[in-house]
């Protein structure tokens, strides 16, 4: 299996250009509920322990529905199939222009959740336009267990999102592992309470906002990820849907761009315009490196083949 290893922001993408499973050739939803279902332990191998690591989001390339498209891809952590990647599109876009695939300009690329815009800006930077996204529900309170009430809005900007601003623990890196321990927390409390961003669509990520540290910055954020990691990025989705809630709130004039910082201080551009269907069309603009690339190998007799999986 052939793969480039990104990170956008720190946060790491491995792009697998070849030796995955067939899909098929149906709508990328349906080969992405496939790829949930039936190749469980093909996804894991390649992003859990000891080949991958905890932060890491994969992009396999699968061929376009739409002809337009430059390629179709299915992102997935270690825990889930995702809808869309904002950071693992903008590693993608790099690693295309590292390949000689994509040149500097506009190029369209085809997701499970929809046709995604790629402005390849420089051979480093990229400017993401992604699926109409929206805020579902403001204002929703969860009871959680040793933290108290927490409120929330329910968003969806190509994953599903709880946002909470302003977070209940300081954000910053020295609580990392206190943010992660709560926003587990909240996710679990939310599922229990049976709260979805939408019929059929669970929170998959929670995010809590703080104060920015830098003079530019909007706000910082810490993004939990469905399989427990943090996002080291401002991540893409989260920061579509955290779009449609400040822009439903009135709390962002369309088109006016901001700087969200990460929890390890990476930084996106954002911004958005009105959507057709009511929602908003999030800008996201940020950098990607390419670290590596590399042949994985799957040895019969090696018995953690499969990942670490306790
Ligand atoms: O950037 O959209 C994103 C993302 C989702 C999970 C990790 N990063």
């Amino acid at each position: 299996m052939h793969v480039i290893d990104s990170h956008t922001g720190g946060e790491p993408t491995r792009v697998i250009l070849d030796g995955g499973p067939d899909l098929g050739t149906g709508p990328l939803a349906e080969r992405a509920a496939r790829l949930a279902t039936e190749y469980r332990d093909f996804y894991r191998s390649v992003i859990l322990e000891p080949r991958g690591q905890p932060a890491m989001v994969c992009a396999l390339l699968v061929p376009p529905v739409d002809p337009t498209c430059v390629t179709g891809v299915i992102y997935f952590d270690a825990e889930a199939v995702l809808g869309m990647c904002g950071h693992g599109t903008i590693g993608l876009a790099v690693t295309l222009a590292h390949l000689g695939r994509i040149g500097i300009g506009q190029h369209r690329i085809e997701t499970p959740v929809g046709v995604v815009t790629v402005d390849l800006l420089d051979p480093n930077t990229v400017r993401v336009t992604n699926v109409e996204s929206r805020r579902t529900r403001s204002g929703v309170s969860v009871e959680v267990a040793g933290v108290g009430t927490v409120t929330g809005d329910l968003a969806y900007g190509g994953n599903g999102f709880f946002i909470v601003d302003p977070s209940p623990i300081p954000v910053t890196a020295s609580n990392i592992r206190q943010l992660s321990e709560v926003t587990i927390a909240v996710r679990e409390a939310l599922q229990a309470a049976g709260i979805t961003c939408a019929p059929g669509m669970p929170v998959d990520h929670v995010i809590f906002y703080g104060p920015a540290e830098t003079p530019e910055g909007h706000s910082r954020n810490f993004v939990l990820c469905p399989d427990d990691a943090y996002d080291r990025s401002p991540c893409g989705t989260g920061s579509s849907a955290r779009l449609a809630c400040l822009a439903a709130a009135g709390r962002l004039a369309e088109g006016t761009e901001i700087v969200q910082e990460s929890i390890i201080g990476s930084t996106y551009r954002l911004s958005w315009r009105k959507g057709p269907n009511g929602g908003i069309i999030p800008s996201i603009t940020g950098s990607a490196y390419v670290m590596a690339e590399s042949r994985l190998i799957f040895q019969v007799d090696d018995p953690f083949r499969l990942g670490i999986v306790l």
